[in-house]
């Protein structure tokens, strides 16, 4: 057996560089480079041999440098997202504290099922010269290091204390890559002196691998029983997630609502998957869904649940589906998804599981009635939405007119970015989604600074596309640093900056909990109050983004707005649009619940009228616990 010497990292990068995914035919770079922030414990491992590579040519694996390990994480969501998790970024951080920055970046992967690499360096395995700099020296273990904080937030995870044990952490971190129902953040945690470590590697480790990535084909006596319920409903409802768009399936979703006549109401990750204007699409469904889904919802006797995770926004915390004898049937490739509300399991890819349907459902149709109704609700719907895009709210804008701005402009081949805050609520409900990727909210993770760092993911995936990231002033302090890295990449985003002074989102939630918007907004403590109710704070967001490197255009109205728009979308480097409005503007209502909890004593009224609210609300909260039965599937 031919051999080649080479470090831990030297290998780990020529393996890397030759790993490729397949599906349906077509064959995509599993791994298409290395974001990095070096420090002593990947500078001399993987530094070393991502310059090596570069510089013999022995390995392709370009390499980014981000600013923050939090931001590189996102960004490689972002790019893993926006290419259907067909290829994943690894992310080489420094031992420590460079490595803990990427935990929430694991967290927010592995909860939205996006694959992510990440290149965990650690601590020396050899302990020689212990306790390094930023070793934790947990007196009960030794071998335990900052790095065990990522098994729980990674559906893969190894540490190489030996060489010999690469291969199979490396075939493991591909497979669950690029296994559908397993994917998530992949963590290898890699010991700095290893990383170093030469080994005589078996030539044949760094052969061409192709990972062929599965589409199930749904089990046929599922099948049936999925069928038999569907085929009972008179009011079925579909509610469509974000594995509709990673399997590559509007189409097939399309076609099986246009044949059955099925309404399709959808998520934050699955916004898209029916255009806007499709006779049978009904927006979004839950917390901060359409009045039209969410009644559609609550009289629903089935709902087949595609490619979503049921998160408690889109049941309304459970209360969304109100019918006492509602059943789901759940198509998904993961049976963790497929489970939940006791439905019938439907295990299975969901392009492969919708043309079974398809074919299985033949004659099926809902009556017209029903049809009639949700399209006359529907162009109801859409008159309040084109007053929200157009209130002409003074002195200040409000939110949902730059909302409407943005989307009237937009076009097809456009990204709207966003993760946290009031706009994700807004934008579930306001916006008219033109094409199947033109809206990318990450709202599993909910993380405020994915804004931009996953923008700068998402147009390298899609450098034909304009992408816009939309963030709030709150986000934009936790997380603008990728704004240098995107500059220095030549990455061309649009930003749009929505300066509110604090936090819209919380500050209602907060009041409406009976909380009076305590601690939610960025301004003085107030020498009398005690309080941070004072002035507002001498806070110029549009000259640190133009610090950063961005060219910025500040607005006032939204007629500014949209000229800065037309601007923005002319340049050819990454523009900031700063535009500050009005946080208490009105939003319409989703007719919908979420389910914060409200203190059960207190001596506030405010906090006791909202806990009577509260309990209201409680008590319509389902566990949908009644068994599928023949019986019941009638
Ligand atoms: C990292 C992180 N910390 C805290 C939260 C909780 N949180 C959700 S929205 C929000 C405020 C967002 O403020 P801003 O970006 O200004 O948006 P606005 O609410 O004003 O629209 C906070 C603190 C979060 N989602 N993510
Ligand atoms: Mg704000």
């Amino acid at each position: 057996m031919s051999t080649v010497r080479l470090t831990v990292a030297q290998a780990l990068v020529r393996f890397l560089a030759n790993q490729y995914s397949e599906r349906d035919g077509v064959q995509h770079r599993l791994i298409p480079g290395c974001w990095g922030i070096f420090g002593h414990g990947n500078v001399a491992g993987v530094a070393q041999a991502l310059l090596e590579a570069h510089t013999t040519g022995s390995a392709d694996l370009p390499y980014y440098l981000a600013r923050n390990e939090q931001g590189m994480v996102h960004a490689a969501v972002g790019y893993s997202r926006m290419r259907n998790r067909l290829q994943a970024f690894a992310c080489s951080a420094s031992v420590g504290p460079g490595s803990t920055n990427m935990l929430t970046g694991a967290a927010l992967a592995t909860t939205n099922r996006i694959p992510v690499l990440l290149l965990a360096s650690d601590i020396f395995a050899t302990r020689v010269s212990s306790p390094v700099l930023q070793e934790l020296e947990l007196p009960s273990g030794y071998d335990v290091s900052v790095n065990d904080a990522f098994r729980p937030v990674s559906r893969f995870f190894d540490r190489v204390w030996r060489p010999e044990q690469l291969p199979a952490a490396m075939l493991g971190a591909m497979r669950v890559l690029t296994d559908p129902a397993e994917t998530g953040a992949v963590t290898i945690a890699l010991p700095q002196d290893v990383q170093a470590e030469a080994h005589d590697w078996p030539e044949e480790l760094f052969a061409k691998r192709v990972w062929h990535i599965p589409r199930p084909v749904p089990e046929p006596a599922a099948l049936d029983r999925a069928v038999a319920v569907l085929r009972s409903a008179r009011r079925p409802l579909i509610v469509a997630g974000g594995g509709v768009h990673y399997s590559e399936a509007t189409e097939a979703l399309r076609r099986l609502a246009e044949a059955t006549g099925i309404p399709v109401a959808d998520t934050q990750a699955g916004k898209g998957s029916m255009l806007w204007d499709h006779p049978q699409a009904v927006g979004g469904v839950g917390s901060t869904g359409s009045p039209v889904a969410n009644a559609l919802a609550r009289e629903a006797d089935v709902v087949l649940g595609i490619g979503t995770r049921y998160s408690d926004f889109t049941t309304g915390s459970r209360t969304a589906f109100q019918n006492p004898d509602v059943r789901f049937v759940n198509l998904n490739v993961t049976a963790l998804d497929a489970a939940k509300h006791s439905g019938v399991m439907l295990v299975a890819d969901a392009r492969t599981g919708l043309e079974a349907l398809i074919g299985a459902l033949e004659g099926y149709h809902v009556d017209d009635s029903y049809t009639q109704e949700h399209r006359s609700r529907f162009k109801d719907w859409n008159k309040v939405v084109d007053r929200a895009y157009h209130l002409d709210h003074q002195p200040l804008p409000a939110q949902t007119e730059v909302i409407g701005a943005l989307n009237e402009s937009i076009g097809t081949n456009a990204v709207v970015v966003q993760a946290a805050g009031s706009l994700p609520g807004d934008l579930q409900m306001l916006w008219r989604a033109q094409d199947p990727k033109q809206y990318h909210v990450e709202y599993a993770y909910s993380c405020m600074g994915y804004e931009i760092a996953g923008a700068l993911g998402i147009k390298m995936a899609a450098p034909d596309r304009e992408v816009y990231s939309l963030v709030g002033d709150g986000s934009y302090l936790m997380m603008a640093q990728e704004i240098v890295t995107a500059v220095s990449e030549g990455v061309k985003l649009i930003i749009v900056i929505i300066q509110n002074h604090g936090f819209s989102s919380i500050g209602a939630l907060s009041e409406s909990l009976g909380s009076q918007r305590f601690g939610t907004s960025y301004r003085y403590r107030d020498s009398d109050s005690g309080l941070l109710d004072g002035g507002t704070l001498p806070v110029d967001l549009a000259l640190n983004a133009e610090s950063l490197g961005a060219d910025v255009i500040r607005v006032k109205t939204i007629d500014e707005f949209r000229s800065a728009l037309d601007q923005a979308r002319a340049a050819t480097r990454l523009t900031a649009v700063h535009i500050e409005t009005d946080m208490l503007a009105p939003v319409p209502s989703s007719e919908s619940w979420w389910d914060v909890p409200v203190s059960e004593v207190a001596q506030l009224d405010s906090t006791q009228q909202a806990r009577k609210v509260y309990e209201s609300h409680k008590a319509e909260q389902r566990a949908f616990l009644t068994p599928i039965t023949e019986e019941t599937a009638k």
